[in-house]
């Protein structure tokens, strides 16, 4: 049954979606600093943004399917791309503890419960602890981001994530003055995940950001896309989204988030230094050592188009590497 809403989209959008893609838009002015940030603390549950609940209908428990059906305020990202449908978000996916084929995870994962899960947030904060994602996900504002995926495959898409900024966990946790880096972790389970039993890779999946990346106002932790819960291909029911980086940096199903002092390593960096580095941040001039990332194949279209440095991001981020030799610092 259809729960989509009469009205359009855009009369029952909440306005702080609007206001989100305009902060979106003024870049670097609308960065909140980390002491900024540091003053916000928790926030109070907010209105989620699927027209399901704006109608006043409850958001269905994470265990349960979630029905609702896809919805998205906009048709296209702010450069007037597209967004790609929902069927291909949900099936074509790098989930590598299931499956190695993109065209296979969605199925093999598709009874990995989500639901209980807790999530641990530690290292170098003042306030450690272990939350309930249904805790989490009250502690903040569910934003819409409607942001590209560029994989370092060179294919991309357009995805309506839902989510909260990173900044704001981190910032709720106290991070101490020595975290200089944040470091993620995908839950270790080989009987839930079997592609885990790959002696090719050193589980658990792990990412890691730099203390001031994370706390730029694009980076966020998503619990949903299309106004729907993740699902478990989709990286459910925590994944980190880091638009301006190749996607192998928004590691799925997070159980473990730590401020950490030195750079932390990752799955992809152990497995093949010389073509994954720490930063990945998407640079159609400096290629793959196996292919080049000047263009890219967007899924549905036919043909390549060009890779924007940054993914499109640059006015958002770029400051971020001032001074770094971005080949160097691949
Ligand atoms: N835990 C984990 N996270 C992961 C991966 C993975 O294999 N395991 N693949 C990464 C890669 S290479 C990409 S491109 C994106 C894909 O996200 P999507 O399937 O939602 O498009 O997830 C990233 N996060
Ligand atoms: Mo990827």
């Amino acid at each position: 049954m259809s729960r989509l809403p009469k009205i359009p989209w855009y009369e029952i959008t909440p306005e702080k979606v609007y206001l989100n893609r305009r902060q979106l838009m003024v870049g670097a002015g609308a960065m909140l600093s980390v002491a900024g940030l540091a003053a916000c603390g928790m926030e109070a549950p907010a209105a989620p943004v699927a027209p399901a609940a704006a109608e006043g209908v409850a958001a269905p428990p994470t265990a349960t399917p979630d029905t609702r059906d896809p919805v998205a305020s906009a048709t296209a990202d702010e450069l007037g791309d597209p967004l790609n449908s929902f069927e291909q978000i949900t099936n074509y996916n790098n989930f590598y503890e299931f499956s190695t084929d993109k065209e296979d995870v969605a199925e093999l994962a598709k009874n990995f419960p989500v639901s209980p899960w807790t999530v641990t947030v530690g290292g170098l904060v003042d306030k450690p602890g272990t939350y309930d994602m249904d805790d989490i996900r009250k502690m903040f504002d569910i934003e819409e981001r409607i942001y590209r995926l560029r994989c370092v495959e060179a294919w991309s898409m357009v995805i309506p994530w839902q989510g909260f900024s990173l900044g704001k966990l981190l910032a709720a946790a106290g991070p101490k003055s020595e975290a200089k880096y944040v470091r993620f972790q995908t839950l270790h389970d080989p009987a839930l995940m079997p592609g885990q039993t790959s002696a090719w890779y050193s589980w658990p999946y792990t990412e890691g950001l730099r203390l001031d990346e994370a706390m730029n106002e694009l980076a966020i932790l998503s619990t949903g896309l299309y106004g729907k819960d993740l699902l478990p291909q989709s990286g459910a029911p925590l994944r980190l989204v880091v638009p301006w980086k190749y996607g192998f940096k928004s590691i799925k199903s997070i159980v473990s988030i730590e401020l950490v002092a030195e750079q932390p390593t990752s799955l992809w960096m152990d497995a093949a230094p010389n073509e994954y580095g720490f930063y990945a941040n998407v640079n159609p001039a400096v290629d793959h050592p196996r292919w080049s990332q000047a263009s890219e194949r967007r899924i549905g279209e036919s043909g390549r188009r060009e890779t924007l440095p940054f993914n499109g991001y640059a006015e958002q981020v770029a400051a971020l590497y001032d001074g770094m030799d971005l080949s160097k610092n691949f």
